[in-house]
């Protein structure tokens, strides 16, 4: 894609696949913090390109989203603001804001309520303006949406699907939510993820070995937030005697559950604990597919972890007003009946909860991993579950065909 074709939509078509009427999508995408919300923003402009869509990535931090698609790292690095990847066009919003007449795409996703910049504003105001004095013109209807958290808890269904006016323009977006329950949008999931999934556990010895890992022992996949109590978490497995391997992703979790490991010298000898360094995003789920449980944070690997269907500790994102442990319980309720028994779906809570609060003590994180054999049998049921629902990108698009417009 040449950089006067990632602004002049007007030039472009989309292999359709049949799929949507919707020929273009924007996303906006603004970084609070951490990866999340970059991860969301790209996983969701991959499937708008999948089901056919031209898709720009517009952000104000490409730099972020560099750290999980390699391939723009050398633009970004060099300051430009627009580089392309996979078939996407990510732009630096700086720059894009400062266009004097930027075109509106057919589908606008503006994400975790971002706000979109004025002049983007304006040019979706110009082209329903436009296309109120001429359909013929324009045979689209732009559709703008705002895609929002993901959360279990019961009030997301009485504010998915609903619109929102624009204060001063003549504008409305749709708010969407994410979600575990039929009235939400559910979790984005590639129409080939089990293909995938199957073709990497042919691989997953070798993969594992690769790690320096024994693919025999059973392995644990840690990512989690500096506020954790991560030291509990080292007490947890130094306790539990039993051989295992620990790919604990970089940052400063990691660091301490390694040098607390470390520290414990020949008593920790059972635990091979490894660093497999930060993966591309394209690749991350390799590391889940590879590990037997899965210490995970925030929202992307957290639904990744639940499409693998394995065993989960969940480091929701911290917030001042507590409200993870919420949307923790949240999650936790809804889990309830896909367990074979109550005590089960007990510990399983037990363990999240301690985790999260700060207090797991290490006969909690011993039966919780003594009972992953059991727990994971529950995660693939609960996988089913997110499956049978279907795709989050593609019930968008739905929902914007739809014609629903007020
Ligand atoms: O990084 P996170 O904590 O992200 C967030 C942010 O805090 C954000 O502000 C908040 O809104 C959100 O959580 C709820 O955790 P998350 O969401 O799991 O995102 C991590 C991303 O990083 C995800 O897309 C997977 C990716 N990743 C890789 O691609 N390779 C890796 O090696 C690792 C460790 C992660």
């Amino acid at each position: 894609m040449t950089e006067t074709l990632i602004h002049d939509l007007s030039l472009q078509t989309a292999d359709s696949n049949g799929c949507s009427p919707f020929r273009t999508a924007d996303i906006f995408c603004a970084v609070i913090d951490n990866f999340g919300d970059a991860g969301v923003c790209w996983r969701l402009a991959k499937r708008l390109r999948d089901l056919g869509l031209l898709v720009r990535l517009i952000t104000d931090r490409p730099d972020v989203l560099s750290q999980l698609v390699p391939t723009i790292r050398e633009r970004v690095a060099a300051g430009a603001a627009e580089s392309c990847a996979e078939g996407i066009a990510v732009l630096d919003e700086t720059h894009f804001a400062a266009l004097a007449a930027p075109q509106a795409a057919d589908l606008i996703v503006e994400t975790f309520a971002c706000r979109l910049p004025e002049n983007y504003e304006r040019a979706i105001a110009r082209r329903l303006e436009a296309r109120e004095a001429d359909p013929a013109a324009d045979p689209r209807v732009p559709f703008y949406f705002n895609l929002d958290y993901l959360s279990a808890e019961a009030w997301v269904e009485d504010y998915h699907n609903i619109w929102g006016l624009h204060p001063t323009l003549p504008l409305k977006k749709l708010w969407f939510f994410p979600g575990f329950t039929d009235r939400t949008g559910g979790v984005l999931i590639e129409d080939d993820y089990l293909v995938r999934e199957a073709a990497f556990l042919s691989q997953r010895a070798d993969f594992l070995k690769g790690l320096a890992c024994n693919p025999e022992h059973e392995t644990l996949f840690f990512f989690a937030y500096p506020k954790n109590a991560v030291e509990a978490f080292a007490a947890g497995l130094l306790a539990r005697k039993r051989p295992m391997n620990v790919l604990a992703a970089p940052g400063e979790a990691g660091d301490r559950l390694e040098k607390a490991i470390a520290a414990a010298g020949g008593t920790g000898a059972h635990l091979n604990v490894r660093r497999p360094g930060f993966f591309p995003q394209a690749d991350f789920d390799k590391l889940l597919w590879a590990s037997d449980i899965l210490a995970i944070r925030g929202e992307d690997s957290f639904v990744r972890a639940q499409l693998a269907g394995k065993p989960i500790l969940w480091a929701t994102y911290p917030t001042e007003d507590h409200g993870h442990r919420i949307k923790l319980d949240a999650w936790l309720e809804r889990l309830a009946s896909v367990f074979a028994c109550e005590a089960d779906h007990a510990l399983f809570a037990r363990a999240n909860r301690e985790w999260l609060e700060g207090d797991l003590t290490p006969e909690t994180l011993g039966h919780f991993l003594d009972a992953a054999p059991a727990f994971a049998q529950a995660a693939r049921r609960w996988r089913e579950t997110l499956f049978t629902r279907g795709d989050l990108a593609r019930r968008m698009i739905a929902r914007a065909q739809s014609g629903e417009n007020g």
